[in-house]
C-alpha cells in the first residue's frame, strides 16, 4: 500500500511500549469500558461544584470516568515536573466556549461528550462513522506524558491517555492519493457560547496535518488525561495531540477526519494568517509578530524554560521537514 511505502516513520527505530504491556492492560480495559456493568457506575466521578469538594475532580466540567491504569510509555521522557491537574483543567484555550482561559471550564455547562461519533472519510478505503466508545475499545491505549507549548508562550506537561493516530490510519486504509488529513471540531452554537457570540470566526474549528505528520509516532488521539476520560475543557471526548507543534494544532472535540489531496484551511490560519501559520512547528527563532517565542512559562509554577525547536521533539520529527 502506498501509505506504508511513503511513511518514513516505519523505517525509524521503534519507540513504542512493549506489546505485552499493552495487551495485559487491554483485558481490564475492555472490561471497564463496557457500559452495561454496575461496577462502572461506581467509577464515575461526579465533580460539579469546585468549592464543594475542593478536589482535583471538581474542575472537570462534567462527569469523567476512571480509565484502567496503564504504565506511562517510557519512550517519551519529560525532564520537567507534571502540571497539576487542577491548574491544567482551569486554564484552557477553547474559543468555542470562552476566550477567557480561566473561564472555559465553567462555560461548558451544556456540552456533553457522550454520545459522540467521529466520521472518517475522504480518500480512504474504509470510511465510516465510529462511536467514540467503540473506537476506544478497538484501539491500543497508552498513557503518554507530553509537553504542550501554546503559541502564547505558556506550556504544560500532562499525562494524556489515548492511541497513536497512525493506528487509526491503518484501520481506515488511506488511498494512494491522500496527502493531508483535515480535522473538524463540532459546531453547536446553541451550546457553545463562543460560537454564538463570535459568529464571524471561521467555525467549526478545523486543523490539518500532512499524511506523514499524522503517521508520526508522536501524533496521538487523546481520549483521556490524568487517568480518566477527557473532560470537555480539554477537548473531550477525543482530541488531537501533536506536541512538536504549537498548541492550536492540537484540535479538541473532533467530529470528523477527512483524508484529502489538498491542504485544508485551518481555524487560526484562516482567522489571522499573519499571526498563526499553517505548519506551526514550535520554533524559538521565529517570533510571533507581537512577542518573542524564545521562552515559555509553565502553567501553575511559573517556571521559565528556554523554548526548544520542535518543542524538544526534533529527534522524532525533524525528518518530516528535511
Ligand atoms: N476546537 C478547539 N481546539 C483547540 C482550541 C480551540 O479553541 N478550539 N485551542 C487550541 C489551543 S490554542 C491550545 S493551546 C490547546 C489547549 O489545550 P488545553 O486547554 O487542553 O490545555 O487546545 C487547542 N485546541
Ligand atoms: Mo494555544
Amino acid at each position: 500500500m502506498a501509505f506504508i511505502r511513503k511513511n518514513k516513520i516505519w523505517r525509524l527505530p521503534d519507540h513504542e511500549i512493549t506489546p505485552e504491556a499493552v495487551f495485559q492492560n487491554r483485558r481490564e480495559f475492555l472490561r471497564l469500558m463496557g457500559f452495561s456493568t454496575t461496577a462502572l457506575a461506581a467509577s464515575f466521578i461526579v465533580p460539579r461544584a469546585w468549592a464543594k469538594s475542593g478536589g482535583e475532580e471538581s474542575a472537570r466540567a462534567e462527569k469523567t470516568r476512571v480509565l484502567p491504569r496503564l504504565e506511562t510509555n517510557p519512550a517519551y521522557p519529560i525532564r520537567r515536573p507534571l502540571t497539576s491537574e487542577r491548574v491544567a483543567a482551569t486554564y484552557n484555550n477553547f474559543y468555542e466556549f470562552s476566550p477567557e482561559k480561566e473561564g472555559v471550564w465553567q462555560a461548558m455547562g451544556g456540552f456533553k461528550t457522550r454520545p459522540w461519533q467521529v466520521r472518517i472519510g475522504g480518500l480512504v478505503n474504509k470510511p465510516g462513522v465510529y462511536d467514540i466508545d467503540d473506537l476506544i475499545r478497538q484501539m491500543p491505549m497508552e498513557e503518554r506524558v507530553y509537553r504542550l507549548r501554546c503559541v502564547e508562550a505558556w506550556a504544560m506537561v500532562v499525562p494524556w491517555y489515548g492511541f497513536p493516530l497512525r493506528e487509526l490510519m491503518k484501520t481506515v486504509a488511506p488511498k494512494s492519493g491522500a496527502t493531508y488529513l483535515k480535522f473538524t471540531s463540532f459546531y453547536q452554537p446553541g451550546i457553545a457560547p463562543g460560537q454564538k457570540r463570535y459568529p464571524r470566526m471561521p467555525w467549526p474549528y478545523t486543523e490539518g496535518l500532512s499524511l506523514d505528520e499524522a503517521a508520526n509516532e508522536l501524533s496521538l488521539l487523546a481520549i483521556g488525561i490524568y487517568g480518566h476520560t477527557l473532560p470537555g475543557q480539554h477537548g473531550g471526548p477525543v482530541r488531537l495531540v501533536v506536541p512538536w507543534k504549537y498548541g492550536y494544532k492540537s484540535i479538541k472535540s473532533v467530529v470528523a477526519i477527512e483524508f484529502t489531496d489538498t491542504r485544508p484551511a485551518t481555524f487560526w490560519n484562516t482567522a489571522l494568517p499573519d499571526e498563526y501559520g499553517y505548519e506551526a512547528n514550535v520554533d524559538p527563532d521565529v517570533p510571533h509578530p507581537r512577542w518573542s517565542q524564545r521562552r515559555e512559562k509553565m502553567l501553575g509554577t511559573g517556571e521559565i524554560y528556554a523554548t526548544q525547536k520542535f518543542n524538544g521533539y526534533g529527534d522524532l520529527t525533524a525528518y518530516l521537514y528535511a
